[in-house]
């Protein structure tokens, strides 16, 4: 039983569950919704005001404050020495219709971390940094995950720059109205080195809730890949077009998804996942033809080869639909498979399994991680891994989502054990 063990144990039985609940719900005020959902969108006015929130938080805490080029906030906790800091946290952006823990959780529990070890007045040999990643889900700028795939490799940062939303407003315009308003805040230069990283994060699914455990041990995520599909036909007369002259769109991107869908449903053995979430239609009018469709791809699986396979399903389905028009496919995302070193798996084991036990719970679940997050980009960059909470029904990118309060407790004191651990090291 180590002296960073000892510390790890006091700063787990630290945390104050009251603090750590009232800071969640404080920061889902911002783009909180009557539905009990959080709409706040990546550097929206909304997020802006978010991160003004959590800087001031961060300061009561006594904590170093920086922002990097992409927006990143970092929150420090210094050490006794300037060795490169163990990183925590997660993203601050929500999806349009989310919920108040996807992604929030990990930064305030980070924070409640920090407030525990002021209480107890630990001092650990590294700095614990807490982080909050900029549009981690994607949604209003894709692909996902820009704010940590830009720390990792900030020469990514000029492409998206250049995205633009549906309001043809650029990532670039949007960081820099961000970046104005945080003036206050020092610049952090690129690719400063880490010790290692642990996000904390719900589950998002149903495995742990299923299973009855508490905590999970995440040993990986699986890959994922976007693209973004245009049927370009002919917009015509609804009424006085015959069936046999269109160059529908909509008839066009509606074969293609069926095919999708079937393959699908072919290669349901591997566990792959197809989403067509985003459709835009031109001119969107009850009584023309469309002329043009674009719709979203997002499929996922733990074995990349099925999505080989899928994406060559994808183009020989789109380069040979019999009809008078052209389709597009382009890829916007795409990540392999992530799996976390086996030596920050046994320490968040140790972790899981203490604070488990001492709530009388069963013991932690090891499990591969369906969503996608920062965490997969950190783990190009340092030792990294992450800890899951149940969520309620395994809802999630829904207003409904939810976690136990007590399983929010766990998470946070799992999430101390191993931050003190590593950071006393
Ligand atoms: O889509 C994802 O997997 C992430 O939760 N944004
Ligand atoms: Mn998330
Ligand atoms: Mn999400
Ligand atoms: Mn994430």
């Amino acid at each position: 039983n180590t002296a960073a063990t000892q510390l790890a144990e006091q700063a787990q039985d630290s945390i104050n569950n009251e603090r750590l609940q009232k800071a969640i719900a404080a920061l889902a005020q911002f783009g909180g919704r009557d539905d009990g959902g959080v709409a706040r969108e990546t550097l929206t006015p909304i997020d802006l005001a978010s991160r003004r929130h959590l800087i001031e938080l961060a300061r009561s805490l006594g904590c170093e404050v920086e922002i990097d080029e992409c927006a990143n906030l970092f929150f420090r906790r210094p050490g006794s020495t300037d060795l490169p800091p163990v990183l925590t946290g997660s993203h601050g952006d929500t999806q349009p219709v989310g919920g108040k823990l996807d992604g929030a959780y990990g930064v305030i529990a980070g924070l409640e971390v920090i407030a525990a070890l002021n209480d107890a007045g630990i001092t650990t040999r590294r700095a614990i940094e807490v982080v909050a990643w900029t549009n981690e889900e994607g949604s209003r700028f894709g692909p996902g995950a820009m704010g940590s795939s830009a720390y990792v490799e900030p020469e990514r940062l000029t492409a998206y720059r250049a995205v633009l939303d549906k309001d043809q407003i650029s990532f670039g315009a949007a960081l820099d109205a961000c970046l104005a308003e945080a003036s206050d805040v020092s610049r952090r230069a690129p690719l400063r080195p880490l010790d290692s990283c642990v996000e904390l994060h719900i589950e998002q699914g149903p495995v742990l809730e299923r299973a009855g455990a508490g905590l999970g041990v995440v040993d990986g995520i699986q890959s994922v890949r976007w693209f973004r599909v245009v049927c370009n036909g002919m917009a015509a007369h609804a009424g006085t077009t015959p069936m046999d002259k269109r160059s529908d769109a909509m008839a066009a991107a509606v074969g293609i998804a069926q095919q999708l869908y079937a393959h699908a449903a072919q290669e349901a053995a591997s566990n792959v996942r197809l989403t067509l979430g985003r459709w835009q239609v031109g001119p969107n009018s009850v009584n023309t033809i469309p002329g043009t469709v674009e719709f979203t791809i997002d499929m996922r699986c733990v074995d990349a080869s099925v999505l080989d396979r899928f994406e060559q399903l994808l183009h020989r389905a789109t380069a040979d639909f019999p009809w008078r028009g052209n389709i597009t496919v382009e890829c916007f995302f795409s990540r392999a498979p992530t799996h976390f070193p086996q030596a920050m798996l046994t320490l968040i084991e140790r972790a899981c399994t203490r604070a488990s036990a001492q709530a009388g719970r069963p013991a932690p679940l090891h499990l591969t991680s369906g969503a996608f997050h920062d965490a997969m980009y950190l783990a190009d960059y340092c030792p990294t891994a992450m800890i899951f909470v149940p969520s309620k029904g395994g809802i999630s990118h829904n207003a409904a989502e939810e976690t136990a309060p007590e399983d929010l407790l766990l998470g946070a004191q799992a999430l101390a054990y191993t931050l003190v651990e590593l950071a006393s090291r």
